[in-house]
């Protein structure tokens, strides 16, 4: 089998997390309390449930079930209204660039993101096309660092992990490609993301060349 490239979406494609951001900070807030980016550090590449069980920790605030439910449909129609307005100018740099590389030469390529909003993301930067595999939040029963993900993603496109390249942004999503036995690329921190196996800042960084090497003849 071939070589494939599976990459993370928000974080990695598309800076996604600051639109997160404000929607769990609007709740926050009605709920009565504060939330910091700092502490949205912390919701990078985790499950939207996680989320926000690790915010209602934060303020201090018990709901019941039937609240929680309502909860996470408030955050995310106000994260889809973010979302609506997005477009191409939204797409982080030269990840079109390195897209075209791999199409060029031949390389499958899936989204494995921890999102259930993925799809329509996709088709709002328009990049969609790109894609010969896409797994999401919706795919998936175990979250990152679970490998379950990006394996799911290797069988679609129909190749061994040990061939895959995974791009991620989050030291859960690199401990999940390294779980699954394939080459880790954390896009970000090189410090906070040290488990990886190489590290960039972002794609800009990035030659041709590099990403040549990490094919398979
Ligand atoms: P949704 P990724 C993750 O995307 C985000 O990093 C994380 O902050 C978010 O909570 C999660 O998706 C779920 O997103 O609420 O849209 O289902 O980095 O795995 O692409
Ligand atoms: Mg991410």
């Amino acid at each position: 089998s071939t070589s494939a490239f599976i990459f993370d979406l928000d974080g990695v494609i598309v800076d996604t997390a600051k639109y997160h951001y404000l929607a769990w900070k609007k709740l926050a807030n009605e709920l009565g309390f504060e939330f910091t980016k700092e502490q949205n550090e912390l919701f990078k590449g985790v499950s939207r449930k996680r989320c926000l069980e690790i915010l209602l920790d934060i303020g201090g605030v018990t709901a019941t079930q039937e609240e929680f439910n309502k909860y996470m449909i408030e955050k995310n129609e106000d994260y889809l209204e973010y979302i609506e307005k997005m477009n191409e100018s939204e797409i982080l740099p030269d990840v079109p660039k390195v897209l075209d590389f791999l199409k060029e030469n031949n390389i499958p390529i899936a989204l494995g993101s921890a999102s259930k909003n993925a799809r329509p993301i996709l088709e709002k930067v328009k990049l969609l096309s790109y894609f010969d595999a896409i797994v999401d939040g919706n795919d998936v029963t175990k979250a990152k660092p679970d490998p379950e993900v990006f394996l799911i993603a290797a069988n679609k496109l129909e190749t061994s992990p040990e061939k895959c390249i995974v791009f991620e942004d989050a030291v859960a999503g690199i401990q999940a490609a390294n779980n699954a036995n394939m080459v880790s690329i954390g896009i970000g921190d090189a410090q906070i993301l040290s488990e990886a196996d190489h590290n960039f800042n972002d794609f800009t960084e990035m030659s041709l060349d590099f990403l040549k090497s990490l094919m398979s003849p």
